[in-house]
């Protein structure tokens, strides 16, 4: 049980204590404290919250599950104790991580539910905590980022996106969840030359995109480049990018951008990805090295996800960021256990 002080605003996840977790009404991620209004988000330096909705999607649906699959991924029972075995550290001991719920969304209105996000990372962020948003469809990229670029500057942060698709398109007709980061530059709550993508692959983005792009100020690092390179160099030249660009970095992460092996729970999977074992290296490494404002785990969808693989990969890409900014908060090097 987390022995710091807790303000009257928050309370304990709705299971008993002693209840295991499959039984009970629900459970906060990692059961960390449910803070249910702003004044309980004080003093919190991570606040986790859902935006459980999935209209923004091009093909299959279903990521407004995702919060709820993700949360109940991993049970991590009390007293929560989750020591990193290479770095030598335990976020829970080191952050003081709440859940903040998730926000109101409205079905079949996605205006609505994107307003609702906006708010509640912009409370977030006046805190003084860092968001970590559960999906829901990438869509939710646009209202996080017109939070960021409200409270830091268009120019005050940078993007690392991990993600099969560049999510750039610029077509009217097209998804929500396809148009983020190309909606964002046009209306001035990023800029291109201050993002960096890692795993592109399959057909899309088209040529013109990619021009589009390329003028924009874009980087882009393909799932091929991984192949040919490794992981490790490929995240430290993004590292390198984000870092000389702005201050403090948004880590956004598409569950799609692994290989649909890992992650067949997702709308619209794409053979030849990552493995989940250079995902978590790789945003742990992102988390230690920048100082992450916003972060997010998206497009997990329950109901094409057998054995809930997906929904546990996406809570443990969470709980390795956790890590990370645990490790780079504390002012230690890592601590890796060996013989
Ligand atoms: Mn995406």
């Amino acid at each position: 049980m987390i022995a710091r002080a807790m303000s009257d605003a928050r309370r304990m996840q709705p299971n008993r204590p002693d209840e295991p977790g499959y039984a009970g009404v629900g459970l906060t991620f990692g059961r960390v404290p449910l803070a249910l209004d702003p004044a309980a988000l004080e003093g919190a330096d991570v606040a986790i919250v859902g935006a459980p909705f999935d209209e923004g999607v091009t093909y299959r649906p279903g990521a407004r599950f995702g919060p709820r699959a993700i949360r109940t991924a991993e049970d991590v029972a009390f007293p929560i104790a989750r020591p990193h075995m290479e770095l030598g550290i335990d976020p829970y001991a080191e952050l003081d991580v709440v859940d903040y719920g998730d926000v109101d969304v409205r079905p079949s209105d996605l205006a609505w539910s994107h307003e609702a996000l906006r708010r509640g990372v912009a409370e977030i962020l006046e805190a003084g905590a860092v968001p970590i948003v559960l999906g829901g469809d990438h869509s939710l990229a646009t209202p996080v980022l017109a939070a960021l670029a409200s409270h830091f500057g268009a120019e005050g942060f940078s993007v690392v996106h991990f993600d099969t698709h560049a999510d750039t398109g610029s077509d009217e007709r097209e998804a929500p969840h396809g148009i983020p980061f190309h909606k964002a530059v046009v209306e001035g709550q990023l800029e291109g030359g201050n993002i960096v993508q890692v795993g592109l692959r399959g057909a899309w983005p088209f040529p013109e995109d990619f021009q589009w792009m390329r003028e924009a100020g874009f980087r882009w690092h393909t799932a091929g480049e991984v192949v040919e390179r490794g992981i490790a160099p490929v995240v430290h030249d993004a590292i390198e990018h984000a870092r000389a660009r702005a201050p403090r970095t948004y880590l956004t992460v598409d569950v799609d951008v692994l290989d649909p092996a890992f992650a067949p729970g997702t709308g619209t999977a794409e053979p030849g990805g990552l493995t989940t074992r250079e995902l978590l290296w790789a945003v742990r490494t992102v988390a230690s090295e920048l100082d992450l404002c916003a972060m997010d785990v998206v497009e997990v969808s329950p109901p094409y996800d057998p054995a809930g693989i997906t929904a546990l990969a996406a809570q443990r890409v969470v709980l390795e960021t956790l890590s990370g900014i645990a490790l780079r908060r504390s002012g230690r090097p890592a601590r890796p256990e060996r013989p």
